[in-house]
């Protein structure tokens, strides 16, 4: 057995010198370490040893492993050091003075003025939520008083999804869930992206952006509305606006508005822009209805509410001077990537 063990460990010892890799060093782990190893196996003569001896049989067993795993450890530091060394020496090398790739990712411009504007209304005390791109036909419809077979439901042209749920058509189809979740006063806002089955042309997308917010509280008014939109606006345009309100309709305010805003860019006097005109059509809004209230589980009879619904593609093409939305979801990185506005 003497001659059996100092075979085997001869023959380990020169293995192990030999060994020209880490990855040799695994395999050698293998072969003699490993459940059918050959030092593993020399365990197995333990029962034919005589009880007497068996202590010390054991004994030197137990050295020997111990002496060969000591060998082999000590082979793969030395070469996972030469390897190492070897790949920093290598012709692989990282020239960090080399130009930066110019082809690196930026921001979406419609993300960098949604981030303003989520900015401005973070600094007025606003949360912002995020809301669900498919949406069941009650949120979407409903919840905003849009009753079943009104006609209402036909002015927008909805993705209907074989499961009876829709692609929400406006971030309205959030307000219910926002004012579940919150007690009053709120003020919310929720950007997200909308789904129309409408043809495209330069100002209309079969996929868009709405920012809409929401203030209820006891007595909101008009008057609140007004104010959070030009300080918004202002922020944004870096220069005190000036909005107007005509009359508008929809079924989940009452009454409904449309809010315009003396353009920015000329001072109303006239430009491509506002086409002459100097007003800019910027969003819909309007006194919460009741009923939307009520199937947010408010009480209409103690708390208000207002809220607007801005089309966030036409305020980044107002802001960046863009004539056709399209070219948003274009793709078209040239394009895009002018546009590096401070975030
Ligand atoms: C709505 O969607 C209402 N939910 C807005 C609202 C919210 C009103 C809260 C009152 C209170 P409207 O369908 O007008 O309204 O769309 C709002 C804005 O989304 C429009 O002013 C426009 O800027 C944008 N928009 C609508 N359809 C498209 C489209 N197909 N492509 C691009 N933008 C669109």
């Amino acid at each position: 057995m003497q001659n059996k063990i100092k075979e085997i460990i001869d023959s380990a010892k020169e293995k192990i010198s030999l060994a020209s890799s880490t990855q040799d060093c695994q395999n050698l782990k293998v072969e003699l370490l490993g459940k059918s190893g050959k030092v593993t196996e020399l365990f197995r003569f333990m029962k034919e040893i005589p009880n007497e001896q068996k202590k010390e049989f054991g004994q030197m067993l137990n050295n020997l492993k111990t002496e060969v795993e000591s060998l082999i450890l000590a082979k793969e530091v030395e070469l996972e050091k030469a390897e190492i060394e070897n790949e920093i020496n290598s012709a692989e090398k990282i020239d960090i003075t080399l130009p930066v790739d110019e082809n690196i990712g930026s921001l979406h411009p419609r993300t960098i003025i949604q981030k303003q504007i989520e900015d401005v209304f973070i600094s007025m005390g606003f949360v912002v939520e995020d809301g669900n791109e498919v949406e069941t036909e009650y949120n979407n419809f409903t919840a905003v008083n849009v009753p079943e077979n009104h006609p209402a439901r036909d002015m927008q042209d909805t993705f209907w999804l074989n499961n009876g749920q829709v692609l929400k058509t406006h971030t309205s189809a959030s307000q219910n869930r926002i004012l579940k979740k919150y007690n009053p006063p709120i003020r919310a806002i929720f950007p997200g992206r909308c789904f129309r089955n409408e043809n495209t042309d330069a100002g209309h997308e079969n996929t868009f952006f709405q920012l809409e917010g929401v203030i209820v509280d006891k007595d909101v008014s008009v008057g609140n509305l007004i104010y959070f939109m030009k300080e918004m606006l202002s922020k944004i345009f870096k220069k005190e606006v000036e909005v107007r309100l005509r009359p508008g309709f929809f079924p989940f305010t009452e009454p409904s508005f449309e809010m315009d805003v003396r353009c920015p860019f000329c001072d109303g006097k006239g430009c491509p822009t506002c086409k002459q005109g100097g007003w800019i059509e910027l969003c819909p809004c309007g006194m919460i209805h009741p009923q939307v209230l009520r199937n947010g589980g408010i009480d209409p009879e103690k708390y208000s509410g207002c809220a607007f619904g801005l089309g966030l593609d036409r305020m980044v093409m107002i802001s960046l001077g863009l004539n056709d939305i399209r070219d948003l979801n274009s793709g078209n990185l040239k394009l895009l990537k002018q546009f590096k506005l401070d975030v």
